[in-house]
C-alpha cells in the first residue's frame, strides 16, 4: 500500500490529487506543518529534508518531490495518462513540473517565509514584495500557457494539472486578483468538476471549494 505524507493546503496537494486521479490504493498521513510536525525525529526519518509530500512505496522506500511522485504515478498507472507516452510530450510535461517546483513555488515562499531569504528583519518587506511580483508574473504565465487548451498540456490531463492547481489556491489564499486570469480561472473551474480533484479538496478543506 502506498502512503502519502501530506499537509492540507501545502504543495503536497499535487501528489494527493495525482494519487486519486491514478486510482491508486493509498493511505494518507497528515503532517501538520503549522505545528512543526515536519521537524519531528519520526518524520525526519521519512524525509530528512523535513518537507511534504513524501510517498512511501510498497517496498518501504520513500519518494520525495512532487515532480518525481507525479512522474512515478504516470509510469506506474500508464492507462491514466498522467505522463504522456510520446517522448517529447513527456519531456514537456516534466519541464513544466520542474518549473512549477523550481520557480513558481519558491516565488511564493518569498511571500510566506521571507526570513528564509534574508535574516535582516528590515529586508522582509522587500523580499515579500519581490516574491509577490515574481509569483504574480508566474500566474500570468500560467494563464497564457493554458489559453486555448483544456488542460495544462493540451487535451490530455497530466500531472501538470494537479500541480498547477496548488498555485491557483495559494493565489486565492493571499487574495490576488485571480479572476483577472481568465484562462487559468476557467481551467480551475474545469478542475473542480473532476471527482478525484473534488475528493482531495474536500479532504484537505481547500480554500478553492469556499471560493467557488
Ligand atoms: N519541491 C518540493 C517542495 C516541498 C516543500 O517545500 N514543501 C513544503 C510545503 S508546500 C514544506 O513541507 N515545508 C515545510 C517547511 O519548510 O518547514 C516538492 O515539490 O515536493
Amino acid at each position: 500500500m502506498l502512503t502519502l505524507y501530506y499537509s492540507p493546503g501545502a504543495c503536497s496537494m499535487a501528489s494527493h490529487i495525482g494519487l486519486e486521479e491514478a486510482g491508486a490504493s493509498f493511505e494518507t498521513k497528515l503532517v501538520a506543518l503549522a505545528k512543526g510536525e515536519q521537524r519531528t525525529p519520526e518524520y525526519l526519518k521519512i524525509n530528512p529534508r523535513g518537507k511534504v509530500p513524501a510517498l512511501r512505496l510498497d517496498d518501504g522506500s520513500v519518494l520525495v518531490e512532487n515532480t518525481a511522485i507525479l512522474a512515478y504515478l504516470g509510469r506506474r498507472f500508464p492507462e491514466k495518462g498522467l505522463l504522456p507516452k510520446d517522448p517529447v510530450a513527456e519531456a514537456r510535461c516534466i519541464s513544466m513540473m520542474a518549473w512549477l517546483s523550481n520557480t513558481v513555488h519558491p516565488a511564493f515562499t518569498h511571500i510566506f517565509r521571507p526570513e528564509r531569504f534574508a535574516e535582516d528583519p528590515n529586508a522582509a518587506a522587500s523580499v515579500k514584495e519581490t516574491g509577490k511580483k515574481n509569483f504574480w508574473a508566474a500566474l500570468e504565465e500560467l494563464d497564457g500557457l493554458v489559453a486555448g487548451k483544456k488542460w495544462m498540456q493540451g487535451d490530455q490531463f497530466t500531472g501538470c494539472d494537479p500541480y498547477a492547481l496548488v498555485f491557483y489556491g495559494w493565489g486565492t489564499r493571499i487574495e490576488l486578483a485571480m479572476r483577472e486570469l481568465k484562462n487559468y480561472t476557467a481551467w480551475k473551474d474545469r478542475m473542480l468538476e473532476r471527482p478525484a480533484v473534488r475528493k482531495v479538496l474536500e479532504r484537505e478543506q481547500n480554500i478553492l471549494l469556499k471560493a467557488a
